[in-house]
């Protein structure tokens, strides 16, 4: 073989090499995504027996909990009032597409019948298998079920360290051990309630796991089911927060900013995971986010071109609170009316910031409009002609575009409080745009 016909040969290979590491523009991966990322938004459940207490779920185990009274909660934990129907309604109420539910916090309390512990939901008072009931709920909805599952597993008596926070240390671990009761458990919950739409992992950044154990768990995972999304927490290459993946590391299928609008990013898809209020898990009197505040989290996360993964923490009866319910439901009224400029948009040209957002379909340029400075926004210029404009809030707007920008005007009797939405119609398709920050 002569050197140039070598080169189809070595970026066969290479994109094998790389395969595992970022999960590349390949034809299988854009079709494994797409439903996601059309969806744009997702339920976040943070649940267990540590709603009894109202403390924050695993980190509380140690602190304001002693370890020994937190691994007893289990057996007074009876949420007769759980209702997996009413759950997937209220996911699918609020316009949410799926829901990540936790199987397993760092806390090892396990929300399924597993025949790999006894530390799970069969042995409480209550004795019903939540997650097979969720499951059910969600395909009966038509909204895709999904686990978080945490890597770290502070009761576990074989994974290393131990509460308050991974500070301790367990005297007769086995990682080996421990790293085979992980991966068995997952192709249970695979076996027993499966699809699973992503397997969403959390708890990487301890010493325990590794490189090597991530790319084992990775292709494990890839091979229960290959259309699975994986998020990039199966690795140890998140930046933290950020959420973003380094360069070189395991990045499976997204990343996963976390608590903040992840930064606007069109090259590899995100999703930014928030609280409706301060905490994971329940607690009471928890300050919540306002309806203006969680709408603009979702507006701006789909004008970075990312997903929102919002999440709530049911109460240890079994409900999610009524106040958090009827925030979801304010937020499905709007996406009910305005949903177009979010499900199956890209984000920009115009990146996000305190002015508003902007999203995308095809030739439709939506421009979201937050707090109108004297009623007008300066947009940069761009390489497309508007062809008409139409406010989509309702009333009218002023719209003159020129060589040197965009001028916006709206009426304040045609502004909204939370979101004031403008489409444009533009002779080009709008992801032959560059993105564009606005000053
Ligand atoms: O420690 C967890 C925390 O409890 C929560 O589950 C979040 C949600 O993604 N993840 C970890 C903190 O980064």
């Amino acid at each position: 073989m002569t050197p140039a016909s070598l080169v189809p040969c070595l970026t066969a290979c290479l994109a094998l090499l790389t395969a595992g590491v970022r999960a590349e523009n390949t034809p299988a991966q854009s079709a494994r995504i797409k439903w996601w990322t059309d969806a744009r938004f997702g339920l976040f459940i943070h649940w267990g027996p540590v709603s009894l207490r109202g403390t924050e779920i695993g980190w509380s185990r140690g602190e304001q909990v002693p370890a020994r009274e937190y691994d007893e909660l289990y057996r007074r934990f009876n949420p007769t009032n759980f209702n997996a129907r009413e759950w997937a309604r209220t996911a699918k109420e609020a316009g949410m597409k799926y829901l990540v539910l936790t199987s397993k916090h760092h806390d090892g309390f396990c929300l399924w019948d597993t025949a790999y512990t006894d530390y799970n939901i069969m042995h409480t008072p209550f004795g019903r298998d939540v997650i097979k009931e969720l499951s059910a709920a969600c395909r009966h909805e038509g909204i895709r079920f999904c686990l978080y599952h945490s890597i770290l597993d502070w009761y576990h008596p074989d994974y290393p360290l131990d509460s308050p926070g991974g500070r301790g240390k367990k005297p007769n671990a086995n990682m080996d051990h421990y790293n085979l009761y992980l991966k068995n458990q997952l192709a249970e919950l695979h076996r027993k309630y499966g699809p699973i739409g992503i397997y969403w992992f959390d708890g990487e950044w301890e010493a325990p796991w590794n490189n090597e154990r991530a790319r084992d768990l990775f292709q494990h995972v890839r091979q229960l089911d290959p259309k699975a999304l994986i998020n990039n927490r199966v690795g140890k290459g998140r930046e933290d927060m950020a959420g973003t993946t380094k360069t070189g590391a395991l990045a499976a299928d997204f990343d996963t900013p976390e608590q903040r609008v992840g930064k606007f990013q069109n090259d590899r898809p995100w999703e930014s995971c928030i609280t409706m209020c301060e905490q994971w898990a329940w607690k009471p009197n928890d300050k919540m986010k306002s309806a203006t505040q969680c709408l603009r989290t979702l507006i701006q996360c789909a004008g970075g071109d990312g997903n929102l993964l919002f999440n709530v923490g049911p109460m240890p009866d079994g409900r999610i609170e009524p106040r958090q319910v009827e925030r979801l439901r304010e937020m499905g009224a709007w996406l009910k009316k305005y949903g177009v400029t979010i499900y199956g948009t890209r984000g920009g040209p115009f990146k996000p910031g305190t002015w508003g957002a902007s999203t995308f379909n095809g030739r439709t340029l939506y421009i979201h409009l937050f707090d109108l400075k004297g009623g007008k926004l300066e947009l940069p210029p761009i390489k497309g002609r508007i062809v008409s404009h139409k406010l989509l809030t309702g009333g009218t707007a002023t719209v003159t575009q020129s060589p040197t920008g965009i001028s916006i005007t709206v009426p304040p009797s045609n502004r909204q409080v939370t979101d004031t939405i403008l489409a444009l119609k533009l002779d080009v398709p709008v992801d032959s745009l560059a993105p564009v920050e606005v000053k």
